[in-house]
């Protein structure tokens, strides 16, 4: 019975649980669990009261229709980390359409984009920090990390918000030229550029371009072909900047 009740007092600390029950048809009440997925990484820890490990799980942000699932990082900083996009070795390909990205693809504890209607969701729902780890070309690790991150919809075409580089060695490069820029894929134009469509002409990827000219269409582009056209690169890179190895970005409420 107390080997009972422990189960019990462990799913309720880490479940927040509907009790429902229903009239079967012999009258007699059933009870059943009807699981409220956490909103994110961070408040699945949290309701679990102790450090979980890395890995997949669902969750349901408010505003999004049904639950999914994400790769939690619960080591770095602390933890509590819901990944959106992980670049490794050039497994998967990045320069695909622009329902790719809103629907997100690849595996998600390998090289994968969460979706842009998630990230959406998920940024909507509360103020979140961004953080990108790297593994520059080199295999030095660093890292970046901003206050606020949230894309608008896919009306406003994913529009990028970003603000507040406030930790890293990694260097700010992504509110230069990035911030408040529209995503564009291969097969969606969206940049600043009347003449080039950056994310098919010139980069084979797909990123928040905005390009008034050729020179400040990117600090950044983290997607795209791996190692193809310095991709994904990063200009405040110490030591070098392009053909980075590994890419992580995350993020947790602010
Ligand atoms: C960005 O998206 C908005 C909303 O759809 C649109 O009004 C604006 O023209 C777009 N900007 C560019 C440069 O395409
Ligand atoms: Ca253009
Ligand atoms: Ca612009």
């Amino acid at each position: 019975m107390s080997f009972q009740l422990g189960i019990v007092s462990i799913l309720l600390l880490c479940w927040r649980i509907d009790f429902v029950y229903s009239e079967n048809v012999d009258s007699s009440y059933i009870f059943y669990q009807r699981p409220v997925y956490p909103r994110d990484c961070k408040e699945a820890r949290d309701s679990c009261n102790m450090q979980s490990s890395n890995g997949v799980i669902m969750i349901k942000p408010d505003g999004y229709h049904e639950p999914f699932e994400v790769y939690c990082d619960h080591e770095v900083d602390s933890g509590g980390w819901t990944v959106f996009q992980r670049r490794v070795d050039g497994s998967v390909n990045f320069f695909v359409d622009w329902e790719d990205y809103k629907n997100g693809f690849g595996p998600l504890n390998h090289e994968h984009w969460l979706g842009n209607e998630k990230i959406f969701s998920l940024t909507n729902q509360r103020r979140y920090a961004l953080r990108i780890d790297f593994v520059n070309s080199l295999g030095d690790p660093y890292f970046a990390k901003y206050d606020f991150f949230s894309i608008d919809n896919e009306i406003n075409n994913y529009r990028l918000t970003v603000e507040g580089y406030s930790d890293g060695d990694a260097g700010d490069s992504l509110t230069g030229y990035n911030n408040n820029e529209n995503f564009s894929t291969r097969d969606r134009d969206n940049d600043d550029d009347p003449n080039y469509h950056y994310a098919l002409n010139d980069d084979n990827s797909a990123w928040w371009y905005g390009g008034n000219d050729y020179y400040n269409y990117a600090d950044s582009v983290l997607n795209g072909g791996y190692h193809q056209r310095n991709k994904p690169f990063w200009e405040t890179l110490p030591h070098s900047y392009v053909n980075i190895q590994y890419t992580e970005m995350k993020i947790r409420p602010a």
